[in-house]
């Protein structure tokens, strides 16, 4: 089972997507998803320039060792860029395996530990009104874990209450003010619990936006409310922060969705700092090394929340859910959707309902790509967006 072509393709139906599409001699093929948001092209020119080379006349059924081939015969090892090409390959080799074995992809990881995964959307609303009629409209289609992020008094922007980040041309600013979100966020936090009561699970992500003392106090202030988490308080490079923070709060915390590596995430884990791993295969080296990151979380008790902002693409939804489904550890599936082109160019046997996702029976990870539907939308370059606190200083998006 050679592979005799691998082939990447950009498109962009309502967003920019990376997608490596690696077929054997066979006739089988597999896809991974290799996009990182803003910097797709870095991704494209890896896989095409230095990793499509060493792939063609491969045994596709070698997936530990083409990782390794990957991973430690590049030398330079790590980073977003490499770790998502490493991943695209890791995810298409895994769909391709699966696929000759006739069967859906969690049944090679393991067989199903359940049925469906438990998933949350994004609530957003530019005040809180505004964030109560969107979390009822959610809670009316079924959604039992809902992600709360809501305009700031004050600022014109706050993060993650515009439905789409990426910006096309240059990127946008935005202004951050660490006080006034930390006047304005338990309010707000507090307000929604009494409007859906303890029933709903209820997340909220900082986005990295505040000093470790900040996150504590938050952290510290939102504890009766028990929330299912608070995301990202902090930047993670830096794990001490997390130490302390956790030494102030009993508010579960999740980390981990810009995390490359299993040893990006050793600290956090094996000291308990956080309650959930927000890795997901397409940005920490796709299915071989999200599952030994998530079999090291076990050990502690602490469950997988892969990543799935609209960036993720519906190939790596494929992979999470079937992972998802074998794991034992699984929490929860971000689910922040797709526009609707994404969906006629990656036609996919996952599907919602019910507040959970299933990842479907179809052989392999169940996402394909319309090719022809894929060059109706073509790749344009666009950016996350800044951010800058009220004197300039330029901070963490
Ligand atoms: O590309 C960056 C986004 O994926 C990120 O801003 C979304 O933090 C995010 C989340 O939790 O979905
Ligand atoms: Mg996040």
């Amino acid at each position: 089972m050679n592979i005799r072509e691998a082939r990447v393709i950009i498109c962009s139906p309502g967003r920019n997507f990376v997608t490596l599409r690696i077929e054997t001699e066979s006739g089988l093929h597999g896809l991974g998803d290799a996009t990182v948001n803003g910097r797709e092209m870095a991704v494209v020119a890896y896989l095409q320039d230095h990793v499509i080379p060493c792939l063609l006349g491969r045994d596709a059924g070698r997936i530990e060792d083409t990782w390794q081939y990957l991973y430690r015969g590049a030398y330079w090892r790590g980073g977003p860029i490499t770790m998502a090409a490493i991943a695209a390959v890791d995810v298409a080799l895994w769909d391709i395996k699966a696929k000759a074995a006739g069967m859906p992809l969690y049944q090679l990881l393991g067989g199903a530990s359940r049925e469906r995964m438990l998933c949350y959307p994004h609530a957003r609303g530019v005040d809180v009104p505004a964030l109560l009629d969107h979390v009822a409209a959610l809670r009316g289609q079924g959604y039992r874990a809902i992600r709360l992020q809501c305009g700031i008094p004050g600022l014109d922007r706050a993060y993650g209450t515009d439905a789409s980040q990426a910006r096309r041309g240059l990127p946008a600013e935005q202004l951050w003010d660490c006080e006034a979100y930390l006047r304005f966020a338990p309010r707000m936090l507090r307000t929604m619990r009494e409007h859906v009561g303890e029933e709903v699970d209820l997340l909220h992500d900082v986005h990295h936006r505040l000093t470790p003392i900040q996150a504590a106090r938050l952290a510290r202030e939102v504890e009766s409310l028990h929330l299912f988490w608070l995301e990202d308080p902090v930047p993670a490079e830096n794990h001490e922060v997390i130490r302390m923070i956790r030494q102030h709060s009993t508010t579960p915390l999740a980390i981990g969705e810009v995390f490359n590596s299993i040893h990006d995430c050793r600290a956090l884990i094996q000291e308990q700092l956080i309650d959930y791993i927000r890795v997901t295969p397409v940005h920490a080296g796709g299915l071989t090394q999200v599952r030994r990151i998530a079999d090291l979380a076990a050990l502690w008790q602490i469950r997988t929340a892969f990543h799935g902002a609209g960036d993720m693409s519906p190939v790596t939804y494929g992979a999470a859910l079937h992972l998802g489904r074998a794991l034992s550890n699984f929490g929860i599936q971000e689910f922040a959707g797709h526009p609707p082109e994404a969906r006629e160019v990656f036609p996919r046997a996952w599907a919602y309902a019910d507040g959970h996702l299933t990842s479907g029976e179809a052989p392999g990870h169940g996402v394909d790509i319309d090719e022809a539907a894929a060059a109706r939308f073509p790749y344009t370059r666009s950016y996350l967006p800044v951010c800058r606190l009220t004197d300039g200083t330029l901070w963490n998006y």
